[in-house]
């Protein structure tokens, strides 16, 4: 794609090019015909000449394609490989895997950034939803259609009183689906939870 760029007049006979082809001064014609009908103004074409509009035309293209070549990459690459289940449950607060605990988790500022370090925090209750003041969190997760991890290494930092802790250092850094992996060794036993989150 030679004229790229080009802004000056062309030396070349005003006989438009496309795909490399030289056209006929009846194609060239029509193809300004063509242009017109799709809302390229004839000033704006005598103004610029046939040159200066293929190269418009030529980023355009290049921009449609931008998305197509983006959207095959992704393919290839499996991003798309897994859709969102329609029925995945966003709640927040939840019993664990064996029902030993409840928990309930969220972000201390509720709108939570791309890419921005922030806090959660979690309440933690027993069968009989009393709150558990001690126990282990170990925290993990990742984005399960792409088959990575968290990009930090978050964890509880405080105790806050009444069954409630302070998780720092969470950082998401895609939009989507997210999965938070918690995992409570607590006075009832040990026992997990998989979150899920939409960013
Ligand atoms: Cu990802």
């Amino acid at each position: 794609m030679p004229n790229i760029g080009r802004t000056g007049p062309d030396p070349r006979p005003l006989v438009a090019r496309r795909g490399g082809h030289r056209l006929s001064q009846r194609s060239a014609d029509a193809f300004k015909h063509r242009l017109r009908a799709v809302g390229i103004s004839r000033r704006t074409f005598t103004l610029t000449g046939v040159t200066h509009m293929q190269t418009h035309l030529t980023r355009r293209g290049l921009l449609l394609g931008i998305p197509f070549a983006l959207s095959a990459s992704a393919l290839s690459a499996g991003l798309f490989s897994q859709t969102i289940p329609d029925d995945l449950d966003l709640a927040l607060r939840r019993s664990t895997d064996a029902s030993l605990y409840t928990v309930e988790i969220a972000p201390v500022d509720p709108s939570v950034r791309l890419g921005k370090m922030h806090a959660w925090t979690l309440g933690l209750t027993d069968k009989r939803g009393r709150p558990v003041e001690s126990a282990r969190i170990a925290i993990s997760g990742g984005m399960p259609q792409h088959g990575h991890g968290l990009p930090t290494a978050p964890a509880v930092t405080q105790t806050l009183g009444e069954g409630r802790f302070l998780i720092e250092g969470m950082k998401f850094n895609m939009r989507g689906w997210w999965e938070i992996d918690l995992t409570i060794d607590g006075p009832s036993g040990t026992d997990a939870i998989t979150f899920n989150f939409i960013l």
